[in-house]
């Protein structure tokens, strides 16, 4: 089953979706314009210490004024389609309340626009932005966030479901619930172990909750997407068949359900697996885990969207200290990918772990489709004479078509991919010093510029293929 990453041709299955993904709050700006309220993101990025080099959103890449260039950007790439975020803070700007319409007209303009441009529109409901008025009410740990969070994912459908037949409810929950609310590197900046299981099922009960009244409403395709990983050993990243010990095994188990089957099995499955249980329980309790909502959770949805990048490598430790964002994992060491290149992030750069990840997923979960809705990387490029010469991403995103492409071949069910990212953006709590575009921003002139692997990306698209 390994997958052998070969080179030369690799033609893609007839109708695979080729396209981009971006999320609001880091590419929108306008952050004032046309009613928005602030979101968790725009009050942690203007707390001193919190994004490197002081960077907020407030600007970003002027997406919001210049949604039209970039989609004739995207045009010109040859993009089928294109993955967007909808700020919530813009739709319902107090989180609960009134609908703010001039806010829902954004995203109307842009999706006429994609329209216009044969590309076709992919809308993610959340992805982080939570109305700051929400978390002062105590954010995701709160019930009532997923009861709101519905309401403003059928408040978007009303005004765009005649267009939009993909929709997204949640990205990444496992970040924003443990990176948001258990070591707080992303917004609210919150570092409490429990918060972050209360919030992780709050937010996977307003997945549940937007799910029911998307369909209800009619949507076409729904789905839920993962930051998944393949959770391996050390051994692992150079043999994928070699065998861990028993206590790494393990580890690896623990891991696994974190981050994993923590969301796959309540929302595929509609239950929560035992081991993930018993380590709620010895950290805050399972009293918000109430009767019934397993059902609310585990909604028929079409497609799982998997958010790639890098396998995580665990083994059994002596009990180091444990990350914040790992809660029950107080005996697993979190390992450097030894000997494998790595990205701007640290990320180290396996291509064979995605292809583990789609089959494994496809063996667990054989009736639900698969798409990959991030994959990319970070580096540092450096514009030339007009142009970024960044064979290293091109070289990242090769060979993880080439993962994609063997996953498919070992009878994975994969539908589309879509490139992180469009643009250079506000990259979280690194700012803008991480770059993940394939089209360069400059942030001072707002200019964009192609950088070799879209234009490399332009041909793939165009062949169908590697
Ligand atoms: C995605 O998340 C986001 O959806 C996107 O907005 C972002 O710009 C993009 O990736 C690039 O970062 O082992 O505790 O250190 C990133 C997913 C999940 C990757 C957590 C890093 C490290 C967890 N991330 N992972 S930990």
């Amino acid at each position: 089953r390994g997958a052998t990453l070969t080179q030369g041709r690799a033609d893609f299955p007839t109708g695979f979706v080729w396209g981009a993904a971006t999320a609001s709050y880091q590419i929108e700006g306008s952050v004032h314009e046309d009613g928005r309220q602030p979101s968790i993101w725009d009050t942690f990025s203007r707390t001193p210490g919190r994004v490197a080099g002081g960077d907020t959103g407030d600007v970003a890449c002027d997406h919001y004024a210049r949604h039209a260039d970039d989609i004739a950007l995207m045009g010109e790439l040859g993009l089928a389609a294109y993955r967007f975020s909808v700020a919530w803070p813009r739709v319902r700007p107090a989180g609960g309340g009134p609908v703010n319409a001039r806010g829902l007209d954004f995203y109307d303009r842009l999706v006429d626009g994609l329209l216009a441009a044969g590309i076709t529109p992919y809308a993610t409901l959340y992805h982080w932005d939570l109305p700051q008025a929400l978390e002062d009410a105590g954010g995701w740990p709160e019930r009532d966030t997923a009861h709101r969070f519905a309401e403003y994912a059928a408040d978007v459908y009303e005004r765009l479901g005649d267009r939009v037949g993909h929709w997204t409810t949640l990205n990444e929950p496992w970040v924003a619930a443990f990176l948001g609310y258990g070591n707080g590197v992303h917004a609210p900046g919150r570092t409490d172990a429990a918060a972050a299981f209360r919030a992780a099922h709050h937010l996977m009960l307003g997945h549940g909750l937007a799910t029911r009244a998307l369909r209800e409403a009619g949507a076409r395709e729904i789905s839920l997407v993962l930051n998944l990983s393949p959770v391996i050993t050390p051994a692992q990243v150079d043999d994928p068949g070699a065998e861990p010990s028993e206590a790494d095994a393990e580890a690896v188990a623990r891991i696994d359900t974190l981050l994993v089957r923590q969301f796959t099995e309540p929302a595929l499955r509609g239950e929560y697996p035992a081991a993930f249980l018993e380590i709620v329980g010895r950290n805050g309790g399972l009293d918000h885990i109430r009767d019934g909502d397993l059902e609310i959770i585990n909604q028929p949805v079409d497609v799982l969207g998997i958010n790639y990048y890098n396998p995580c490598v665990v083994e059994a430790g002596p009990g180091l200290a444990a990350d914040a964002a790992w809660p029950g994992s107080e005996d697993v060491r979190f390992c450097p990918a030894d000997g494998v290149p790595a990205t701007a992030m640290g990320w180290p750069i396996v291509p064979t772990g995605l292809s583990r990840l789609l089959v494994r997923l496809s063996d667990d979960y054989p009736e639900i489709g698969l798409m990959i809705t991030e994959n990319g990387a970070a580096f540092d490029d450096v514009v030339q004479d007009g142009r970024v010469h960044d064979e290293r991403r091109t070289g990242y995103l090769d060979g993880h078509l080439r993962a994609v492409h063997a996953a498919i071949a070992d009878g994975a069910d994969v539908r589309g991919y879509l490139v992180w990212s469009l643009l250079d953006n506000f990259e979280w709590a690194e700012g803008y010093r991480r770059r993940f575009g394939i089209v360069h921003v400059d942030f001072t002139t707002q200019r964009r510029l192609l950088k070799d692997s879209a234009l490399w990306y332009r041909e793939v698209i165009a062949r169908n293929g590697l």
